[in-house]
């Protein structure tokens, strides 16, 4: 804009700054329209209810529609607390990485943690909400505990199972 011409800068200064300054605005205003529209999401969220005792982890359902999935996770066992690990894999269960105490390996080969409760009280209710692509997921609890002496893994003890999302 030619608003600095000598002489008349000042006279026409504070004008000159109106001006920028409904151009700014009408300049935000086409930004705002031209601005692609975000995708508007389904709305739906798909509900997994998980239930985790010793030792089992049991979802239903086993499945869900890609996007977004709420997990409601129950520790309804009589031990202290579980975990709830959510993991990405094509490998079945026999394939999955472990570490020596025999509890899941979280930084092995051909798996990815997606998310994680890392506590889950006895007789308590905890939520996750993942966005999930479609593919093959482990849902398991990674525990370890020493009993009596003795290193107890709730992976290797059973915790774990099979969920798919379509
Ligand atoms: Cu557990």
């Amino acid at each position: 804009m030619q608003c600095t011409i000598d002489g008349i800068q000042k006279e026409i200064g504070m004008k000159c700054s109106v001006v920028a300054a409904l151009t700014a605005v009408v300049l935000i205003a086409a930004c705002g329209v031209n601005r692609p529209a975000a995708v508007p999401r389904s709305g739906s969220i798909e509900q997994v209810n998980v239930s985790l005792v010793e030792f089992s982890v049991t979802a239903t359902p086993a499945t869900a529609r890609a996007g977004r999935v709420l997990f409601k996770v129950h520790n309804d066992g009589n031990a202290a607390r579980h975990e709830f690990v959510v993991v990405r894999t094509d490998l079945t269960f026999r394939q999955l990485p472990r570490n020596a105490d025999g509890s899941f390996d979280e930084e092995g080969a051909g798996v990815r943690v997606i998310g994680e409760i890392e506590t889950i009280q006895r007789h308590a209710t905890r939520t996750l909400m993942l966005d999930l692509e479609a593919g093959h997921y482990m849902l398991l609890c990674n525990l370890v505990v020493v009993v009596g002496g003795k290193v107890r893994s709730h992976f290797a003890e059973g915790m774990h199972t099979d969920f798919t999302v379509l």
